[in-house]
């Protein structure tokens, strides 16, 4: 019976919004073979290819305990040719040679490495490669003009590839609410990203912003960021329009807010008082960069979102993830419900008009999904 149960093939549905994806998955194994493949993949510049790494690794995050035999998989969505292939050889040989081909690949190690530098895409780390520069040290021999933001970058990179802890994204959080209602009373500030996620550790810190009352929220943000600098606590800040590409989803913008959605990519200036006892771990560098340890503070990376109150819902369920979660609600609304939905509205294409939500739950039921809660949103 219990050979009967281990055979027993997995069920899940297609979309990873109609799953509910917690941060406890059975198949680590499997899933960061995968990551990697997908993150290669994204590295080439290859999105298609990526996403359906994703998508595979998804699945399995999903089931609810270790695959132990490739007929388990049968009938299960998104595993294509390959991604059943990677996981083949991981059942039978305990690793997949594509994998770990990949992992010690000169151009893999190259683009892992220069794609660390914040501002430094796939693109740049592509020419740069090219150029033969594969590591910190070439880059700092050759010097190819570096942008502010890949400065930035360069200068912090030990601590920026450092893991953020939950406590120092609380310490964070603490200083961006002073801030907020220093600059704007009545203002809210929620965490959004992995940590709202339930997430421990994250690659930076995201913060989402408004106002009870429409229109209050205009111009906060360069007042927000006034202050934080004037404290002393941006070592980088860019504050943007949004731009993120609602057009490629249709219309679900609407035109006269669109202005009054800014964000800010910035690094942090973290320093001990605010951490409060929380210690630094200590790290030792390969990278021939100056090593983080021995100073009082360390940068960390925040993203700051400010959405007038109308658009809260959208800009709360865009923003806190996972990516592979939000890509897949868009789909689900575009394929399944002929909708457009972005991080500022729902647009309805049958009724030809936008639906309002007040709550994730709500834009979840305009769906026709059940609402899954951030914690279970780690696809
Ligand atoms: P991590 O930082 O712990 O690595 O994970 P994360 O918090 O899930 O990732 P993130 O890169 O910080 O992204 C957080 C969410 O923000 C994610 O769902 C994707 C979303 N997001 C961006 N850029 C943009 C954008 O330009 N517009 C909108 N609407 N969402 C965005 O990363
Ligand atoms: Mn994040
Ligand atoms: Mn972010």
């Amino acid at each position: 019976q219990g050979n009967e149960a281990e055979v027993a093939a997995f069920s899940v549905p297609s979309y990873a919004c109609q799953r509910r994806t917690t941060l406890e998955n059975h198949n680590t194994v499997l899933t960061d073979a995968l990551s990697l493949l997908a993150e290669n993949a994204e590295l080439s510049e290859e999105d298609g290819r990526g996403v359906a790494f994703r998508r595979a690794a998804a699945v399995l995050k999903a089931l609810p305990k270790p695959v132990a035999s490739m007929t388990q998989l049968r009938g299960l969505p998104c595993l294509g040719e390959h991604s059943l292939r990677v996981i083949k050889d991981i059942l039978e040989n305990g690793a997949s040679s594509e994998v770990e081909s990949t992992k010690q690949s000169e151009r893999y190690k190259a683009l892992k490495v220069l794609t660390g530098i914040f501002g430094v895409g796939a693109r740049t780390a592509d020419r740069w490669i090219r150029d033969g520069i594969h590591n910190l040290r070439q880059l700092q021999d050759s010097g190819p003009t570096l942008n502010r933001a890949q400065q930035a970058g360069l200068e912090h990179y030990d601590d920026l590839n450092q893991p953020v802890s939950k406590s120092d994204a609380d310490a964070i959080g603490e200083v961006v609410e002073k801030a907020v209602v220093s600059v704007l009373p009545g203002a809210h500030m929620t965490l959004i990203g992995g940590f709202r996620r339930g997430k421990l550790t994250g690659h930076d810190v995201d913060f989402l912003i408004t106002h009870p009352e429409e229109g209050r929220e205009v111009g906060l943000m360069p007042k927000l960021v006034s202050w934080l600098e004037s404290q002393g606590f941006l070592l980088y800040q860019k504050t943007t329009r949004n731009s993120y590409l609602e057009s490629k989803d249709g219309p679900a913008r609407p035109a006269s807010n669109m202005d009054r959605f800014e964000r800010c990519f910035s690094i942090f200036k973290l320093t001990k008082e605010e951490k409060r006892g929380t210690k630094h771990p200590e790290t030792l560098t390969e990278n021939g960069t100056k090593p983080a340890g021995h100073k009082p503070w360390r940068a960390v990376r925040v993203d700051l979102v400010v959405s007038p109150i109308s658009q809260f819902a959208f800009a709360l369920l865009g923003w806190t993830g996972s990516k592979l979660f939000e890509r897949e609600l868009r789909r689900w609304a575009g394929h399944e419900k002929s909708m457009s939905l972005s991080s500022h509205a729902l647009y309805d294409n049958r009724q030809s008009k936008y639906l309002r939500a007040t709550s994730e739950e709500e834009i979840f039921a305009h769906l026709g999904l059940e609402f899954v809660p951030p914690s279970e949103r780690n696809a």
